[in-house]
């Protein structure tokens, strides 16, 4: 890994909300007097009945249970949007951008998404909606997902987001799963210039959900869709006759707020529950420290709302901190490879906030895609998702930010919440590759497989010793499946399910999933870290690395790449990069396979799906499970065509 260091620049450490100092000061009383830090800190929201206890939280197997701020009321949405208006209700909550260039932006001031999301709420309610009712979204990104997703807050409904690059199978599947008697959806969504059949999806995942009674029909295209009388409703005529004044629920901190299910990894996807209190002070601090967020500011999270990143950076923590926040309802290489350079542009964006594949991605089409975008007011960039290479890092930080913007690399999960190791941009000098440092009251430990605390510069599995507010509640429907997952392997700790190694200066550099390790000859080598090799390459854009069956070594280093456009992958190549490798990391780390790969596994989000990468190196290509929730599901059968023949 690169040991570049990238110092906080003069000017943040003056200017911004929390300096190294003040972290330091701060972390310390969060993990010392934890109680006394998030009674603090919970004075960020509207509470309608004050808490009087801020935690009752084991992790251990007697007594265990999770529950922030028990006794306290209070709404999300209230706090999302109510509290703001007498302040800022003309101000932009969503500024909203099209996937068709050429089609008008979307302002949207706080006043009218209040109006907007009552009207909602009450349509919701006059469909039977109510309390703890599960409400399946199945949307586009567009500005009435996050109206659906705040009037069912508001109305203490629990919404539970399907992305909608989701086949008709994978939805039905989550419906049925918590048990959704409405769903909210549009005629067609609009991706990258092609149609999506949204509402034809969610008819044919229907066949399957017989406890449906409501679909609610967004008008995005005007495509023209069928509707079936009784169950589904248009939108805007369904709001049409409804109050722009609803009031909010009172909701108990620990009542569920949204169900997100996490990808399909390894077995059933899992209902990850979060509940109000917590989330909404987790969500909201977060978002104001780590991106140093003053009212006012453009803020850009590029992530769907399918996603838990959208759920907290695109609606929650922004809205709750009266943000402005950019909804892009596009991809980043449609029409051309600097669309998000020019919404950056087009609206002003100070903070930026994407994923590391999106990245690689543009990086391989050239910086001039880049550098014809002015991006002068960028002063802040973001990473989540996956480990980022330094390689990326570097070029968002020379290019994208002209050596400018700090880039805060957030590592979390869809159980955490929001983010756990961050940089924070005032506090921490960045080093390319590392998530640094812990958020306030996150307890990170490395152990070892027998669970055996590491201490100082050490790698082990990552896992966590306290509980914080927007830790995950629940896995819906399966109580047991909770425990069993998260708190059996190291009792009395959550484990991650991360590798991760620390280094002398305590810095966190997260290796991969556990189940990505490679043992080989008995050495670990994370995935990520042959990875990053391999895009330092000039001549890679994209690597994936999983193990392999070996006779001698136990297992050994299968590698996908994927080259630059103009790059024609030969023998020689190969050859050059087995050797740039073992350069790099050195002889343990030599590839024993190398496939060229015009196109890897992913999911909607991003992630590359290693299940199959292992299961095409093992050739076990027979059962290669589900791929359909795949973004190409063609690139698999290219992949299996092109494995090399191995002795
Ligand atoms: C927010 C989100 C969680 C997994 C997580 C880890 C990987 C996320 C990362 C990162 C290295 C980062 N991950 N952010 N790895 N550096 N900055 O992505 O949630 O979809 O649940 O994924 O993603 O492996 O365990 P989720």
């Amino acid at each position: 890994m690169s040991e570049a260091i990238h110092p906080v620049p003069e000017a943040w450490a003056k200017n911004a909300l929390i300096n190294a100092d003040r972290y330091a000061e701060l972390y310390r009383q969060s993990v010392e007097d934890p109680d006394g830090f998030w009674r603090q800190e919970a004075q960020r929201l509207d509470w309608l009945t004050p808490f009087t206890r801020v935690q009752r939280t084991s992790f251990d197997e007697a007594d265990f249970g999770i529950r922030w701020f028990e006794d306290g009321a209070l709404n999300i949405a209230a706090n999302c949007l109510d509290r703001h208006l007498a302040v800022r209700g003309d101000a932009i909550a969503i500024l909203w951008e099209s996937d068709d260039p050429s089609e008008p932006e979307r302002r949207i001031s706080y006043r009218q998404l209040h109006a907007e999301v009552c009207r909602f709420a009450n349509l919701l309610k006059a469909r039977g909606v109510g309390r703890g009712d599960r409400v399946t979204l199945y949307l586009p990104m567009v500005p009435e997902a996050a109206v659906a997703m705040l009037a069912c807050a508001r109305i203490g409904a629990i919404h539970s987001i399907v992305f909608a690059g989701f086949s008709p199978d994978a939805l039905a599947g989550r419906i049925l799963d918590c048990g959704s008697r409405l769903v909210v959806t549009a005629d067609e969504g609009l991706r990258g210039g092609r149609r999506v059949p949204l509402k034809a999806n969610v008819d044919e995942a229907l066949t399957h959900c017989r406890d449906v009674d409501s679909v609610i029909v967004l008008r995005r295209t005007g495509a023209d869709v069928a509707m079936q009388a009784g169950r589904d409703v248009d939108w805007h005529e369904g709001v049409a006759s409804q109050p722009a004044e609803c009031p909010p629920e009172a909701m108990n901190a620990e009542d569920p707020l949204f169900i997100l299910y996490t990808s399909g990894s390894t077995g059933k996807p899992k209902g990850v529950l979060h509940t109000t209190g917590g989330y909404a002070v987790w969500a909201s601090m977060t978002h104001q420290y780590v991106f140093d967020y003053r009212p006012g500011q453009i803020f850009w999270c590029a992530a769907d709302i399918g996603w838990v990143t959208g759920h907290s950076y695109v609606v929650y923590g922004p809205l709750i901190n009266g943000a402005t926040t950019v909804m892009f309802e596009g991809v980043p290489n449609w029409p051309d490879p600097s669309r998000f350079w020019q919404v950056v542009d087009k609206f002003g964006v100070e903070i930026f906030y994407g994923a590391p594949t999106a990245l690689r991605a543009l990086m391989r089409e050239g910086d001039h895609w880049v550098q014809k975008t002015r991006r002068s007011s960028l002063r802040l960039l973001g990473s989540v998702g996956e480990p980022i290479n330094p390689e990326a890092w570097e070029w968002y930080h020379r290019v994208v930010g002209e050596g400018r913007c700090p880039i805060v690399d957030t590592w979390w999960q869809t159980e955490t919440g929001a983010a756990m190791i961050t940089p924070l941009p005032g506090a921490t000098d960045l080093k390319p590759g590392s998530a640094s440092k812990p958020m306030f009251g996150v307890a990170p430990q490395l152990v070892d497989s027998e669970g055996k605390v590491l201490e100082g510069a050490t790698e082990g599995c990552l896992v966590l010793t306290q509980s914080w507010p927007g830790q995950m509640r629940g896995v819906w429907g399966d109580p047991e499946r909770f425990f069993q997952t998260y708190f059996t392997t190291f009792p009395g700790k959550y484990f991650t399910g991360d590798g991760c190694r620390r280094d002398a200066d305590g810095y966190y550099w997260i290796t991969g999933r556990i189940d990505d390790v490679i043992n080989v000859s008995g050495h670990r080598m994370g995935t990520a870290e042959i990875e990053s090799a391999l895009v330092a390459h000039e001549a890679v854009a994209e690597a994936a690395v999983v193990g392999m069956p070996h006779a001698i070594k136990g297992q050994g280093i299968y590698a996908y790449v994927t080259t630059n456009a103009e790059v024609e992958p030969d023998e020689a190549l190969r050859r050059a990069l087995v050797q740039w490798v073992r350069h790099e990391i050195g002889p343990i780390a030599t590839p024993d396979v190398i496939q060229f790969a015009p196109g890897l596994p992913k999911t909607r989000s991003g992630k590359i799906m290693r299940r199959i990468l292992r299961k095409i190196a093992e050739n076990e290509t027979s059962n290669l499970g589900d791929i359909s929730t795949l973004a190409d599901p063609s690139v698999v059968a290219t992949l299996i065509a092109d494995r090399p023949q191995l002795a």
